[in-house]
């Protein structure tokens, strides 16, 4: 749309002019509403089921929205827990999970030992950027693994990828028994700045 230029003055009178269609346009949609108010009711049973039935599907509807608000509050709190439902009945069969928060950059694992078969390792992101979990078995400190800028990986028995901030992931898997590092090899995370990062020593008895 093209504008045009013109004097204050011009402007003005334009500017009046429109008001007041816009005044005409507001009092015509009023009496418009007028006339819809003034129709006429027809009293009959059947009008006053519809209006029931309107109510009660409100309130259903109303009722199925609150559900569903709730529902997925629910859900976002349980994500962690959900997410691998899978292994948990797994990890009660073993009764042995460890939990393993995560966070730049550490990594701890509680309690620090387990017994031999299956153990469930609950890893929690707790940090603001993505984070992995290996479980290396190594008769090697967790802390004495770097090779170049990096751990040393080899013996890995299992690991998680890579865990997203704020999720939590389970990861069961069957432990001999020995000595393993648990470790964070993502580039700059074993030991960042190389002070101790993410590494902890973990027993299997
Ligand atoms: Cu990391």
């Amino acid at each position: 749309m093209e504008a045009t230029v013109g004097t204050r003055d011009e402007w003005l009178a334009a500017r009046v002019e429109l008001l007041e269609q816009e005044k005409e346009l507001t009092r015509r949609s009023d009496a418009l509403a007028k006339r819809r108010r003034e129709l006429p009711w027809v009293r009959t049973v059947h009008i006053q089921f519809t209006r029931a039935a309107t109510t009660a599907v409100l309130v259903i509807v109303a009722l199925a929205l609150a559900a569903c608000g709730g529902g997925d509050t629910k859900d976002s709190e349980q994500t962690h827990q959900d997410q691998p439902s899978s292994t948990a009945p797994a990890a009660k069969q073993a009764g042995s999970t460890i939990d393993v928060p995560e966070g730049e950059y550490t990594l701890e694992a509680t309690p620090a030992s387990g017994k031999a078969g299956k153990l469930t390792f609950n890893v929690a992101n707790d940090g603001a950027i993505d984070h992995e979990f290996v479980i290396i078995k190594t008769d090697r400190k967790a802390g004495d693994l770097l090779k170049g800028s990096e751990a040393d990986e080899s013996g890995a028995v299992d690991e998680i990828a890579n865990i997203a901030p704020g999720k939590s992931v389970k990861l069961t898997v069957k432990l001999r028994p020995g000595h393993y590092a648990l470790i964070c090899n993502l580039p700059g995370h074993y030991r960042p700045g190389g002070k101790p990062g993410m590494s902890a020593d973990f027993t299997v008895r």
